[in-house]
Parts: structure tokens; sequence; C-alpha cells
């Protein structure tokens, strides 16, 4: 009873913060035209060019935030991954931690590389049992084909002379692009698959569809496999901000669906519980502790152990601050929606 108590005073404590210390709105928060995301399949040679060239100049603009082994704007965001895994992987914040991460990443090629589009995303549903024949595997209008040889780096396409110096996991190793698609592994985007997860009542149930083993996330990360299998070094490749943004699609889908209701949808657990989770099968196991020199991020906003609307995003300044409530809806803050 007296838990009771407390957690009753706790929800109230929780409750009333919502209420007593709304956001200050900015002007940059004024969101009049947002920017309309869509499908890789869809773009015109121009506009593929465009985003692949933005995506080389991020890769050829030196590191300014001190991240731990960045040489790059590129490797910045891969290293907030790295330092965020445990934090941003199999928690209540996987889904908003990803959104605002894909939205910096499409930022920094406004900001830094004068890119005019939009963050593009891999329709996976088109691509399903086929990865290897994607279009996104271009080597002169993609990102280049499969990786090759014993370290199955990839060889053609914009990327192949990129030294990447984080990974894989949370190792420090210079080393090429690397990739090993399986069209087998590749299922579980299928339409049949992403309808159910849509089908799904309550933001738990419709995260776990998506994130769990069987469910679309897998199947971009372990179709594509190598730095992409690896759930901590994954944005070594570049088609990650395309994978995730087809998830964060998905999610906004969902949203829509009852946005008075989903918009507000939050929970789950702080922190994964990392000795639970096993790799599917044909993907390599990959070591998930983190290293001791490496501090485990701080949870910050929330009231206990449970994911709320208040959980700040900190993306170790990628970009600004932002609490996941400023990010359910992507058509505030963040300023865009999808096709
Ligand atoms: C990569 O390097 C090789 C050898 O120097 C060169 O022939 C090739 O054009 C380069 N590819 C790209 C995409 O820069
Ligand atoms: C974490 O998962 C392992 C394996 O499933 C389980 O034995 C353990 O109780 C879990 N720990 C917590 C804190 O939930
Ligand atoms: C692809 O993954 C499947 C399922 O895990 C595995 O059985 C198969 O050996 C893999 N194929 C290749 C070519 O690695
Ligand atoms: C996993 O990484 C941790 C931290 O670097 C290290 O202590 C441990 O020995 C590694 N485990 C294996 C099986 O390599
Ligand atoms: C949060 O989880 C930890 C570890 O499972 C536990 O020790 C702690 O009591 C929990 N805190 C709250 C506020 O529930
Ligand atoms: C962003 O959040 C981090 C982590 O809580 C904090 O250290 C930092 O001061 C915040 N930055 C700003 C500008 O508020
Ligand atoms: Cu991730």
């Amino acid at each position: 009873m007296h838990s009771a108590l407390i957690r009753g005073f706790l929800a109230l404590l929780a409750a009333g913060a919502a209420v007593a210390a709304p956001q200050t709105v900015r002007d940059s928060d004024v969101c009049t035209f947002p920017r309309i995301r869509r499908p890789w399949h869809k773009l015109d040679d121009k506009e593929k060019k465009a985003y692949i060239d933005a995506e080389l100049c991020l890769m050829s603009t030196p590191a300014t935030l001190g991240l731990r082994a960045s040489r790059t704007k590129f490797d910045e965001f891969q290293s907030v991954h790295v330092l965020k895994m445990e934090i941003a992987h199999f928690t209540g914040q996987f889904l908003p931690f990803h959104r605002l991460f894909v939205w910096a990443h499409e930022q920094a090629l406004r900001d830094e590389c004068g890119f005019t589009g939009t963050q593009p995303y891999w329709a996976e549903e088109l691509d399903v049992g086929a990865f290897s024949k994607s279009i996104l595997l271009d080597p002169v209008l993609g990102f280049g084909g499969d990786g090759i040889g014993p370290d199955r780096c990839v060889r053609d396409g914009p990327f192949a002379n990129y030294t990447n110096p984080l990974g894989p996991g949370f190792d420090i190793t210079d080393h090429c692009i690397n990739r090993q698609v399986n069209d087998t592994l590749t299922m579980t985007a299928a339409p049949t698959v992403v309808e159910g997860c849509m089908n799904m009542p309550t933001f738990l149930t419709f995260w776990s569809c998506i994130e769990n083993r069987g469910g679309p996330h897998s199947a971009g990360h372990s179709g594509v496999g190598a730095q992409m299998s690896n759930p901590i070094s994954s944005p070594g490749d570049p088609l990650f901000y395309l994978h995730h943004a087809w998830l964060d699609r998905i999610w906004s889908k969902w949203q829509l669906k009852d946005p008075e209701v989903r918009n507000r949808d939050m929970g789950g657990n702080n922190r994964a519980n990392l000795s639970s989770r096993v790799p599917p099968p044909g993907v390599t196991p990959v070591n998930l502790t983190r290293p001791a020199d490496i501090p485990e991020p701080l949870i910050v906003g929330d009231p206990g152990n449970v994911t709320t609307l208040n959980h700040l995003l900190y993306l170790y300044g990628l970009v600004e601050n932002r609490t996941i409530g400023e990010v359910m809806d992507p058509s505030k803050v963040l300023c865009y929606g999808y096709d």
C-alpha cells in the first residue's frame, strides 16, 4: 500500500511537471510547410545524385564535437550511435531516438553540405527477398553493391574508398564500408509483416513488433549484413539512414491512424537487458559489453525506470536536446512528413 501511494505521488508529480513546464516555443519550432520524405525508388537520377553527393560531403567534412574516434561529420553520427547503444535499443526511446537521429543526419546534409532535398527512405517492401538486386545497391546511382572478398568490402559505388574508423561494435579500427547481403534475412520486410505491426493497438505492442526479431527492423540490418548487422556501429553504412527512415515512416503512419492518442503514447524500459538478446540465426553474435572506458549515458527526464514524454533525447551536440514529447509528431518541431 505504501509503495502504491508513492507510485501515485510520482505519477502526480510527472503529470504536474508536464503541465507546469510547457516547452518554450522557439521561432525554429514553427512548422508551416512540412518537408515530405520520399522513397529512394521514386527519386529521379538528379535527386539520387544530390543525396549521394551530400553524404560524400559529410564524409569529407571534419568532425567538430570531439567524439570518440571520429574524423568526419559522418563518423560523429556513428559515434553517437555507439555511445547510446543500450539506451537507444530495446528501450522505449528506440523509435523516438532514431527519429531524431535520422533527422539530425538530414539537417547535417542541409547545414554542412547544402543539400536541398529530404531524407529518402528505403521502401524495403519493394525489395523483400531480393535486397541483392535492389536499386539501392546500384554502383552508379546507388550506394554500391554487396561486399566482396574475405573482408566483405564494398568495392564499387561512391563509398568504395571511405575509411571508417569506428566499429565493429565498440572497437576502433580503420576499415572499409562492408556488407554481406543475405536475401533470406530480408523476408521480415514483407508487406504482411509491416501490416501486422500497423494493426497493433498500443505503442508497446507496435514498438515490439517493429524492433523484435521477426520484425521489419531486423530486415534492413541483417539483410544488408556486416557493419549494418552490428547493433552498435551500424551507422557506418550510409544505408542505415534509409532503413531507419523507412521504420520511422511506419511509426508515423501508425501514429496518424489515431494521432490524439498515439502522439502521446509512450512507455517501455529505459535500459535494455542485453543478456536476454540473442542474435537471429545466421547473424554472428556481437560483443555487447560496453568497454570500461566508455561511460554509460545518463537517463534524464523520466521520474522512474519507465520512458515518458519528458525523456530527454541527448545527441552529444549533433542537434540540440529534445524531449520525446517534442518529436512525437514529426510535423511539429521537426517539420517533416512522409508521402
Ligand atoms: C577509389 O580509389 C580507386 C583507386 O585509387 C579509384 O580508381 C576509384 O576511382 C576511387 N573510387 C571513388 C568512388 O572515389
Ligand atoms: C535479463 O535477461 C536474462 C536472460 O533472459 C534474465 O535471466 C534476467 O533475469 C534479466 N534481468 C532483468 C533485470 O530483467
Ligand atoms: C542467410 O541466412 C540464412 C538464415 O539464417 C542462413 O541459413 C544462410 O546460410 C545465410 N546465407 C548466406 C549466403 O550466408
Ligand atoms: C567483450 O567486451 C568487453 C569490454 O571490452 C571485454 O571485457 C570482454 O572480454 C569481451 N568479451 C568477449 C567474449 O570478447
Ligand atoms: C530501476 O531499475 C533498477 C534495476 O532493475 C532497480 O534497482 C531500481 O529500483 C528501479 N528504480 C525504480 C524507480 O523503479
Ligand atoms: C543537453 O543534455 C545533456 C545531457 O543531459 C546536458 O549535459 C547538456 O547540458 C544539455 N545541453 C543543453 C544545451 O541544454
Ligand atoms: Cu540504432
